[in-house]
């Protein structure tokens, strides 16, 4: 991996792992992809390049692949899960017929490539606890139908063409840096916004609706590890489990409140989004991603807990102290 592209690079993903990717590979060209509207801003846009990088212009792409050489895109182009079911056709249009592009561009041009999936992949039939790498995928939204569609069809790329297809099912992630928009999970970053500035938090999401969550610097490394990691040691390729923490709005609420004796939260639970919760798994089984790729997390809990409240002080530009 040398010359990549980023797709989706303004957003909660793309705009951390752009950065991490040019701090790690300075001899590469690592390309910030966005659309109008989503223009990269500040360090982002002048610390490499950026170009319009639209999935649904298959041309466009193959014009930037040949532009800079690129030899791995991420494609991180999507609409989040509770937005998918208010926009279900936008939703298909660009993670099925972009990913399409994608791929086909990749099959001419030997590019491989990393499209995310997601706890969304699954549905209310699949085994909630310790969910296994290999279990049913039935969901009920638009964006699991598309994630489970997009595992597929990169791995019918990989199988039938050669395609270097990989992907992670991520769970909600977590991050002080980029906002997340229209997830289902957003609540567990946007409690700490509430927390450290504090305001009370109205929850979304049911108290004892247990999901995945991870925190941001563990996603990027499991983005980048997988990538790099030895093609013939992977069984699997679309697309792997994998967890670091599982909990819900009590246990998130309890820990913040531990540090921050103050913080109040009452719920206001929201239906679309507390539908698909319950039907995603309470915690994954990431066993296949730890024996194939050496996929090991960092952040537990309390740590992610500390570094969320000490990362959104810092950039509020609030006293740090003790946490009280
Ligand atoms: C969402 O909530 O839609 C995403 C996801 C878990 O894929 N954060």
């Amino acid at each position: 991996m040398k010359n990549v592209l980023v797709i989706g690079s303004t957003g909660q993903i793309g705009s951390e792992l752009t950065m991490k990717l040019r701090r790690e590979i300075p001899e590469g060209q690592i390309v910030a992809g966005y659309i109008p509207g989503a223009e990269p801003k500040g360090i982002l846009l002048e610390s490499g390049p950026s170009e319009i990088a639209d999935v649904r212009d298959g041309k466009q792409l193959a014009a930037i692949v040949d532009r800079y050489q690129v030899d791995t895109i991420y494609n991180l182009a999507a609409l989040l899960s509770a937005v998918a079911e208010k926009k279900p056709l936008l939703a298909w249009d660009i993670q099925m017929n972009g990913l399409l592009n994608i791929l086909e561009v990749a099959r001419e041009k030997e590019v491989a490539v990393f499209t995310p999936s997601s706890i969304g992949s699954f549905g209310p039939e699949t085994p909630k606890i310790d969910t296994p790498q290999d279990t049913i995928q039935r969901p009920r939204s638009m964006y699991g139908v598309t994630k489970v569609a997009t595992e597929l069809l990169s791995d019918y790329y990989f199988h039938k063409f050669g395609v270097d297809t990989r992907s992670v099912r991520f769970p909600g992630l977590i991050s002080n840096v980029t906002l997340p928009g229209g997830g289902t999970t957003d609540y567990a970053v946007d409690i700490f916004y509430s927390a450290v500035k504090g305001e009370e938090f109205v929850c979304p999401i049911a108290a004892g609706t247990f999901m995945d969550m991870m925190y941001m610097p563990d996603a990027l490394k499991a983005a980048v590890e997988l990538m790099q990691a030895d093609p013939y040691r992977l069984v699997h390729r679309n697309s792997f489990n994998v967890a670091s923490m599982s909990l819900d709005p009590e246990t998130l609420a309890g820990k913040i409140r531990s540090r921050i004796p103050g913080f109040r939260m009452r719920y206001e639970v929201d239906p679309v989004r507390e539908e698909i919760a319950q039907s995603w798994p309470d915690k994954m089984d990431d066993s296949c991603a730890r024996a194939e790729w050496g996929w090991a997390p960092a952040y537990d809990l309390d740590l992610m807990t500390d570094d969320m409240i000490v990362s959104l002080r810092n950039k509020f530009g609030m006293q740090q102290g003790r946490f009280d």
